[in-house]
This record gives structure tokens, sequence and C-alpha cells, in this order.
């Protein structure tokens, strides 16, 4: 077919989230854009949240690639419709078309299930060669010529990541250095959260790029942008020796540069490796603390415990590491009184940021499938997956109970007092997040109190919220 040009393209979330003002892209579209890249396709790769796409460039091209996340799906299925009108191929990846191939189909020629590298090559090949075999394509899924889907059997996990290229942001649309920059040194995660989709994407087992290459990613990223580099991994530290060997060479190689990561609270057992965190310029670490309820915890199968959120948060602190706290509320065991009292302690702790998520039955986790089985999803408008709002019924409390306690204890957090504290201390980035968070919230509230938004909400009704 002669493929020469090729687009990809990250639909924008849905609405506005805590990481809006510093929106940073997901990997994979960069990633697999560099590599077609060196294969000497001519590609794009336009992130949304960044700088709307060229669309001169994307409608001309000979296949457009879109990669998606759950909350992101129904924009993405409507690009994939309008670019097939125009009879360009589709194929589309990431968490969401992964884990419901069959819906996918519906608006892509091709879904790619899984890690996409190799699956994405050979089917460009087939394609180039113009009878394509697909059925020897592993994590392929297609609608084959009698209009049956076709999922081929999923494929391995890659072994090697140092394979990979350094992902190249210059192929991205409207990429300036000032941007957040996401650097990746493992895929997978050796625990099982009940809420949580990576274990599907990329497994338990913690693969790892070696030392020398995340060393080299790094001193890329650093002499290519001055900005924070966001360690995308779900678990830095998962592996602990490896990861105070990054940080001794990063002190030992002068790799100067402002990083953040996400990490889980065993750091906080652990004071030799904040201390090297903190030496080569940790700024701050994203830590899952998820509930301050002891039974949420368990029921979410996070395996740690309240001593575990204590112990690791005054720790960071001592280290003079931020710390954003990562809240999950909503499950069987939380009532109204668990919401109020996660700001009480994330104040109480000092905790820098916060983000109160509300439990979400992502496709593809534990979680997504005792729902569907007990019919306690309200809807399936994905774009409300987006962990803001509630769309399955919690069990001690109504739907827009836990919606609206949700938005008030963000407002609590995110409050003038918050945003007065830092400006008084001339701590401008917070005093920022602080209007922004406050912002965000008093928008949402005033919506669900004119009932703007729950008129127009799928899971709940005006009388509800009153
Ligand atoms: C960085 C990150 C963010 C950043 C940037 C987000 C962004 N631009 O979307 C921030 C912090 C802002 C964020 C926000 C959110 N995130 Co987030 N985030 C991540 C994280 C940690 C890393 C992403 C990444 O770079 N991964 C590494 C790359 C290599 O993986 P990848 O992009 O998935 O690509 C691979 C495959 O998916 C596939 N692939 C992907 N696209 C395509 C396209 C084609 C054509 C093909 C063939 C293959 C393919 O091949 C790639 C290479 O193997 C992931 C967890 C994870 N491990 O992925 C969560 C994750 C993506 N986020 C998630 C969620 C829920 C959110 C939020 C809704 C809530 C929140 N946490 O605040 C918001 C939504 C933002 C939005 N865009 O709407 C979920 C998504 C699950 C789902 N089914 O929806 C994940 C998986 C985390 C989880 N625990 O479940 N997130
Ligand atoms: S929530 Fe974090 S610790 Fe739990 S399985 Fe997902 S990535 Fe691992």
């Amino acid at each position: 077919m002669g493929i020469k040009k090729i687009s990809f393209i990250e639909p924008s979330a849905p609405g506005l989230h805590i990481f809006s003002k510093f929106p940073i892209p997901r990997l994979g579209a960069v990633l697999l854009s560099t590599i077609l890249g060196e294969r000497g396709y001519d590609v794009k790769t336009f992130i949304e949240d960044l700088a709307a796409p060229d669309w001169s460039f994307v409608e001309s091209s000979d296949i457009v690639c879109i990669s998606t996340i759950t909350s992101t799906a129904i924009k993405a299925y409507r690009m994939g419709k309008r670019l097939r009108a125009l009879n360009i191929p589709v194929i589309m990846g990431g968490a969401h078309p992964t884990f419901l191939p069959d819906e996918a189909l519906d608006y892509a020629d091709f879904v790619i299930r899984g890690e996409g590298e190799n699956g994405l090559l050979e089917l460009l090949e087939q394609m180039d060669k113009g009878i394509p075999h697909l059925e020897d394509i592993k994590g392929l899924s297609y609608r084959n010529r009698k209009g049956k889907n076709v999922h081929n059997p999923a494929r391995d996990f890659l072994e090697d990541l140092d394979t990979l290229p350094t992902p190249d942001f210059s192929l991205v649309h409207n990429w300036t250095p000032s941007n957040t920059y996401p650097v990746a040194t493992s895929r997978g995660c050796p625990y099982e959260c009940r809420f949580c989709s990576v274990i599907g994407m990329f497994g338990r087992k913690y693969r790892c790029k070696s030392v020398e290459s995340t060393l080299s990613e790094l001193k890329h990223a650093v002499s290519v942008s001055k900005a924070v580099k966001f360690i995308v991994d779900d678990n830095f530290a998962a592996n602990e020796t490896r990861t105070k060997q990054i940080l001794r060479a990063m002190i030992t190689e002068k790799i100067r540069t402002r990083w953040s990561a996400q990490v889980r609270t065993e750091v906080g057992r652990d004071p030799e490796l904040l201390r090297l965190m903190a030496d080569s310029g940790c700024d701050t670490l994203f830590i899952g603390l998820e509930s301050i309820n002891p039974r949420t915890l368990k029921e979410y199968n996070k395996k740690q415990d309240l001593q575990d959120i204590i112990s690791c948060i005054r720790e960071v602190r001592d280290h003079g590491i931020h710390i954003h706290g990562m809240f999950v509320l909503g499950a069987e065991t939380d009532d109204v009184k668990t919401i109020r009292e996660t700001v009480d302690f994330a104040q109480r702790l000092d905790i820098d940021t916060i983000q109160i998520m509300i439990l979400t039955p992502l496709p593809g986790t534990p979680l997504f499938e005792q729902m569907m089985k007990t019919g306690r999803l309200l809807h399936t408008d994905w774009s409300q997956y987006d962990v803001q709002h509630v769309v399955y019924k919690p069990r001690l409390m109504s739907p827009a109970t836990l919606q609206i306690e949700t938005l008030k204890a963000m407002g609590r957090f995110y409050s003038w007092k918050y945003v007065f504290r830092h400006l008084a201390k001339f701590d401008f980035h917070y005093t920022a997040v602080g209007l922004f968070g406050k912002r965000a919230v008093d928008r949402s509230l005033k919506a669900f109190s004119t009932c703007m938004d729950g008129a127009s909400s799928p899971s709940f009704s005006c009388e509800e919220v009153h």
C-alpha cells in the first residue's frame, strides 16, 4: 500500500483535572512514533492536551494511530469514525482498547492490545505488502472479511526494555522544552491493587531498563529540557537496589535536574533511599496513599497499613521532598466520615498537594469485573471514567453524596487558607496550584449546586443532588 506518512494522536482529557495546568504526554504515542521515525516513516505526534492537531497533516496521512485510555475513548472513537470516513485506516492502542477491543473495532480498523512496539511494526509491514497475513500478528484484533471480530493470541511482554529507543519529543507537535518531561525506566508492578489496570497492561513482573540505559535517557532529557523530569514508572522504587544505583550515579555523574516519581509508601522505610533521592534532585514524590481507612486498604489489596502511610509521610518530609498524596475514595467500606477525615488527615500531616480520586471501575481491573457482574455500574459514558465522577453505586452512600462530598473535601484542602499560607512563604508554585485547585473545585461545586451538571449527569438526577 506504500505507507509513508503516519500520524499519532493522543486525544485530550475530557475535562479539567489536577494536572491540566501541566500537561504531560503518555509515552506510548511518542515512543511508537520514534520507532516509526527510525524506520523511515514520515511521522508526527499530536498530543491534544498540548496543542490542537494539524488536521491537514493528519488527514493527508496514509495511516492514523490513536492512543487512548478510558476517559479519552469517546474522543478517540469520534476521531476514528471521522478519519475512516475519509478512507484513512485507523489503528488504536492503549489501556482502553486493549481491554475492550470489540468496542474499539467499531471505530478502528485494527486494535493492538497491550504493548504496541512489535505488533505495530509487524502490522505496518503486512499492510505494506498489500495482502496482509493478520492471523500471525500477536496481540492484534481486527474484523475479518465475514465481519467477525478476530482477537489473535496475546503477545508476551517485552523482555529487554533497553532495546527501546529514547523517545524523540521533537516529533511532538508544538512541544516546548518547558513542558514537564516524562521518562520511563521500568514497566509493570509486583502488586495487584483491585482498581489498577497496570497489571493487565504491563504485568506483575517488574521489568527495568538497565542503570546505564536509564542514565543515558536521563542525560538526554537534561540536555534537551530544563523542566522537571517526571518518572512515569508506576513504582520507581520497586527494586530499591537498582533505584539506589541510578540515584548514586546521577549524583556522581552530576546529572543535575529536578525530578519527580511515583512510589509506594515502602520508600519511607529506607532512609538511605530517601537521602539519595533528595541529593539527586527529587522535588516531589507522588505516593499512592489511597486510604486512611484500614478496612478499605485491605479491600483494595493495597498491602500497606495506616502506620506505613503516616511514617512514610513523615520520613519523606524530613528529607525535604514534597509529597503529592493520592487518595482513592468510595470503597465498600467508605462513608461520608471517611471522606471528611481524609482531608483532616492530609492537613494534619501537612501534605503539600493531594488528589482525591473517586474509585472508578476501569476496564481491565478486578473491580470492573465485580461491578459489571453485580450490575452496579451506573453507565458506560467513558468520558466520566476520569476518577472525578461517580460511575457506580457505592455501598454506604448515594452516588450524589460521594460526588459532592469529594468535591467539598477537595475544596476544604485547596482553600484560601492554603493559598495564603503558601503566598506568605513566597512559594508561588504552590500558591498557583492552590488557586488552580480552588477555582476548579468551586466551578464543579457551583455546577452541582445549580444542578447544571447534575441535570446532564448520567450518574444521578437533580433531585438526588439537592
Ligand atoms: C503519566 C500518566 C499520567 C499523566 C499524563 C497523562 C496523559 N497524558 O494521559 C497524568 C499524571 C497527567 C495522568 C492523568 C490521568 N491518568 Co494516568 N497514567 C500515567 C502513567 C503513570 C504512565 C503513562 C505512560 O507514559 N506509560 C508508559 C507508556 C509506554 O505506556 P502507554 O502510553 O500505555 O503505551 C503503550 C501501550 O499502551 C501501547 N499503546 C499506547 N497507545 C497506542 C497506540 C497505538 C496505535 C498502538 C498500536 C499501541 C499503543 O503501546 C505503548 C508501548 O508499549 C499510566 C500508567 C502506565 N503504566 O501506563 C497512568 C494511566 C494511563 N492513567 C490512568 C488514569 C486513570 C488517569 C486519569 C484519568 C486519572 C488520574 N490518575 O489523574 C488522568 C487522565 C488524563 C487524561 N489524559 O485524560 C490509568 C488509565 C486507565 C484507563 N483504562 O483509563 C493508568 C493506566 C493508570 C492506572 N493505574 O490504571 N496520567
Ligand atoms: S496501584 Fe500502584 S502499587 Fe497498586 S498495582 Fe497499580 S501500580 Fe502497582
